[in-house]
């Protein structure tokens, strides 16, 4: 048997690459690795079978066999230490890697999607116009000092890893902030990573849950 991951049945983007199942899929394509999909309403994914597998009624989640596992930078990291492909041999560029995926989700991220949120929700607030030049500033500063450390680099470390692929899919929502834009280092990064054939694979397959072509 396949694992399972859980994706939306209904994402606001309409399968375009933002939701976090991508990251999943990504890993699944990048290692060989085939897998299935279970869709949820966001009614069923805060109904408690769903809730016995992300506390917090979200997804994604995956199961393979007894191991149910949630949160997409546990469910790489199981993805990339049981097959090759997204993880170097060597230890310490191992641990390397594995920092950059932490960087990605805990560092450069949040900024990202407080300014993402705000964007969508907050926009008609009063406050509103006060507060963004902040957002904007928190996000900014990342960007710069993460393209200043990729330099002329294509990846992050070496050969591409799961820290880049982590990395990538966190850029992907930094450029519909439009902020990407001002940091060329970082968009032909972006490129790179999206024209990855696994890339492309896992991108079709979300998409295709919207629009029906397989
Ligand atoms: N830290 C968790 C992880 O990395 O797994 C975060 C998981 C998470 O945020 N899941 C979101 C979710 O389930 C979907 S990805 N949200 C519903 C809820 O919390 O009730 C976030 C997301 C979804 C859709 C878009 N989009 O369409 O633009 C962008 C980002």
């Amino acid at each position: 048997m396949s694992p399972t991951i859980t994706a939306f049945e209904n994402s606001p983007d309409r399968g375009r690459g933002l939701a976090r199942d991508m990251r999943i899929r990504w890993a699944f394509e990048e290692v060989g690795q085939p897998y299935e999909v279970r869709l949820l309403s966001f009614t069923a994914m805060k109904e408690p079978a769903h809730l016995a597998l992300h506390p917090f009624g979200q997804i994604p989640t995956y199961e393979d066999g007894d191991l149910a596992l949630f949160e997409t930078g546990s469910i790489i990291l199981h993805i990339a230490e049981r097959h090759a492909g997204l993880l170097p041999q060597d230890a310490n560029a191992r641990a390397r890697a594995i920092t950059w995926m932490f960087a990605a989700v805990n560092t450069v991220e949040p900024s990202i999607v407080e300014m993402g949120m705000a964007t969508i929700f907050e926009r008609d607030q009063p406050w509103y116009e006060q507060r963004l030049p902040g957002l904007q500033k928190n996000v900014r500063t990342r960007l710069s000092q993460l393209s200043s450390r990729l330099g002329g680099a294509d990846w992050l470390d070496g050969a591409f890893s799961a820290g880049d692929l982590m990395m990538a899919t966190v850029l992907l929502r930094a450029k519909a902030t439009g902020l990407l834009d001002e940091h060329p280092t970082l968009t032909a990064y972006l490129a790179r990573a999206e024209s990855r054939p696994a890339y492309k694979r896992a991108f079709a397959a979300q998409l295709a849950v919207f629009t029906g072509k397989v």
